[in-house]
């Protein structure tokens, strides 16, 4: 039996050293301490031994199981520290890396225009108003001397809430309000959404305007040509030549379109500005005296210009945008452009 066991101490120990993984080495464990294993099945020849022998190799056998116990535990921690180098070794991270930075917001291209132009009316001393979306015909058309028989209010062009009300289809409406509610001098401009009949490539149904005027005494059309020259030279850069062009709106008189040089090919003639050179950016004039009576201005006394433009348009010609309709998706591949 002693040369068992100092057998088994022997082979117990070159196991233990074999184990490779802290599993191996729990199943070495059970192979030789274990109720099934090894130590005990030699244990089970001390009932031949005579009275002598018996705690001479009860004491091996002990030392032999405390040495192996000793040896497992030894090796359990080498194995243990290893598997933790191990796992920090795999999952090892560089703390200096540069982080991934997340996606930040922007503002819509259309909120960059409105602003733009709201800082540079603001700089000439015009004021903000705003109005409902929803409005009254009397807003929106009488008072703007839009008679009944009008094409604007034909159906085709405006959304009708009820026989009286309807979805804007300008920001004149606010004009309007503004001029009720303050006595000239007045200067304001009306940014907003409007809304009209009208959906193909070139054509949304909602859409965004600014309109402005300014009301006072001996107040002229070279006023305006003043204030809208200067707009557009700080709006799209110095040095385009602009034009003002006779045109008619049943709430001006007399009324004007202006054209820019094509900020695209510089005049020469492009297909943004269908080789004429230049771009329709604003209608304009002199505010008729019908629409100061629908508002009780005396036009005697008072005199003042008006204008409006379509946002998209001038974010289009500003930005180099070819399709309207991409104003509307919000697909942030377009949006993230103007972060
Ligand atoms: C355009 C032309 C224009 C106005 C808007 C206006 C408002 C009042 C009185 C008189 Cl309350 N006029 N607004 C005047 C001329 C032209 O807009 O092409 N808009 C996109």
């Amino acid at each position: 039996m002693k040369e068992k066991l100092e057998q088994l101490l022997a082979r117990g120990r070159e196991e233990v050293n074999a184990a490779s993984d802290e599993a191996a080495l729990q199943q070495v464990r059970v192979g030789l301490l274990g109720k099934k294993g090894d130590l005990t099945a030699i244990m089970k020849g001390m009932g031949g031994l005579s009275p002598e022998e018996r705690p001479v190799i009860g004491a091996l056998a002990n030392r032999v199981k405390q040495e192996l116990e000793a040896a497992i535990d030894q090796r359990a921690a080498i194995l243990r520290r290893e598997a933790i180098a191990a796992r920090l070794e795999s999952e090892r991270i560089d703390v200096s890396l540069p982080g991934r930075s997340g996606w930040r917001g922007s503002k819509h291209p259309i909120t960059l225009v409105t602003e733009e132009v709201a800082e540079i009316f603001g700089s000439l001393g015009f004021g903000i108003a705003e109005g409902p979306e929803i409005e009254h015909d009397f807003y929106n058309f009488e008072a703007l001397n839009i008679p009944k028989d009008h094409p604007a209010r034909d159906m085709q062009d405006t959304f009708y809430i009820d026989n009286d009300q309807v979805l804007r289809t300008h920001t004149s409406p606010v004009q309007i309000r503004t001029m009720l509610a303050c006595e000239p001098p007045v200067r304001v401009i009306a940014p907003g959404t409007v809304y009209r009949r009208d959906s193909d490539l070139t054509h949304s149904p909602m859409f965004h305007q600014v309109e402005g005027f300014l009301v006072d005494e001996h107040v002229t059309f070279g006023d305006l040509k003043g204030v809208l020259t200067n707009f557009i030279s700080r709006f799209f850069g110095d040095g385009l030549k602009v034009r003002f062009r006779p045109s008619f709106f049943p709430f001006t008189e007399p009324s004007a379109e202006v054209d820019v040089e094509c900020v695209i090919c510089r005049g020469a003639g492009c297909r943004v500005c269908s080789q004429t050179g230049w771009l329709e950016i604003l209608g304009c004039g002199m505010i008729d005296p019908e629409v100061f009576r629908s508002v009780k201005y005396d036009p005697e006394k008072y005199s003042g210009f008006a204008f409006g433009m379509g946002l998209e348009r001038m974010a289009m010609l500003k930005y180099g945008v070819d399709d309207l309709r991409l104003f509307f998706e919000n697909d942030v591949r377009f949006l993230r452009q103007f972060a």
